[in-house]
């Protein structure tokens, strides 16, 4: 059921290093132009890396692995396409509808793609005051169940940053921090709470990966990647933003699923889009880094066919 591009099915089939990528972030993270700009200097990041790109979305009702330019330029203006987590996808696909996959839902297709290595920016989690909305992403109900490595920067401090780790910890979720003792979050390095476990480098995360499959673990990996110095925001500036796009969303009264999407379109207003620059950088960076780790896995699972 899944389309895949003629590159992106080669290199599967022959266990060549290949790297997933989400499209809510295209089209529900960032605005237009920069969200398909964004999308398609990250594809040349994973390529000039060593791996494959494969952009994860579901159009006109089929799941596709691999994407046209056109289909970035629809994904990131078409004003009809929807924020796809797990449970969306049988409506989108039964309507033959546009949906932009989630971090749940790119893993969900990545894994049924054979794709064990996914990039994005910031994963969802516990949001704040979630002890009376329960509201919970998804992106964490997925990661304890499906076997796909995850680099991300952290999590925005949008959400209980403290609550998002119990949770994966209870989940059983391995959470790598790569070339760090604390945790980052997404604009800024650190985030007050320590690495829950620390990794330096790809080749240390492949043999992880290959590890934890290894024992039996159904559930993906986290690995968070610090973003780079010259880039970050620090905490104590963010802070205040974060405050006041969590005050706007109360006072229009917006929640569930639109409450990410709107967080981080006001968070990029709040900031005169410098939030937006911070937030690509981080991507770029995460492309990088999440193709040496498809490099270094599909190297490992090389050998062992040896
Ligand atoms: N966090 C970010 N940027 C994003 C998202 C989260 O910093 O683009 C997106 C991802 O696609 C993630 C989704 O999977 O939001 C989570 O949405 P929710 O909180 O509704 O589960
Ligand atoms: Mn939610």
């Amino acid at each position: 059921m899944i389309e895949w591009t003629d590159e992106v099915a080669e290199a599967v089939d022959a266990g060549r290093p290949v790297v997933a990528l989400e499209s809510t972030i295209i089209s529900h993270g960032m605005p237009y132009p920069q969200n398909v700009a964004m999308a398609t200097e990250v594809e040349g990041i994973i390529r000039e890396h060593g791996a494959v790109p494969a952009t994860i979305a579901v159009l006109g009702g089929v799941p596709k692995a691999g994407l046209s330019a056109d289909d970035l330029e629809l994904l990131a203006s078409d004003p009809t396409v929807v924020k796809a987590s797990v449970r969306d996808l049988p409506t989108i696909i039964a309507r033959g509808g546009h949906g932009a996959t989630t971090v749940a839902a790119t893993m969900h297709l990545a894994n049924l793609a054979g794709i064990r290595v996914f990039v994005t920016g910031g994963l969802g989690g516990v949001h704040r005051g979630a002890e009376t909305s329960f509201d919970i992403s998804a992106d964490l109900t997925e990661l304890s169940r499906t076997p796909v490595c995850v680099v991300c920067a952290g999590v925005k401090s949008i959400l209980d940053i403290g609550l998002t780790l119990e949770s994966l910890e209870t989940l059983g979720v391995p959470v790598l921090v790569d070339g760090s003792d604390v945790f980052p979050s997404f604009y800024s390095r650190g985030s007050g709470f320590p690495a829950p476990l620390r990794v330096d480098g790809p080749d240390e995360v492949a043999r992880a990966m290959r590890a934890a499959w290894w024992l039996g673990l159904t559930s993906g990996l986290v690995v968070a990647h610090p973003i780079p110095e010259a880039d970050e925001i620090p905490a104590a500036e963010m802070d205040p933003v974060i405050a006041q796009a969590l005050a706007d969303l109360d006072a229009r009264g917006i929640s569930g699923r639109d409450a990410t999407p709107f967080l981080l379109g006001r968070i990029v207003e709040l900031t005169d889009g410098r939030s937006l620059t911070a937030n690509i950088a981080l991507v770029r960076e995460n492309a990088r880094v999440g193709a040496e780790i498809a490099v270094r896995y599909a190297a490992l699972q090389g050998q062992e066919q040896e």
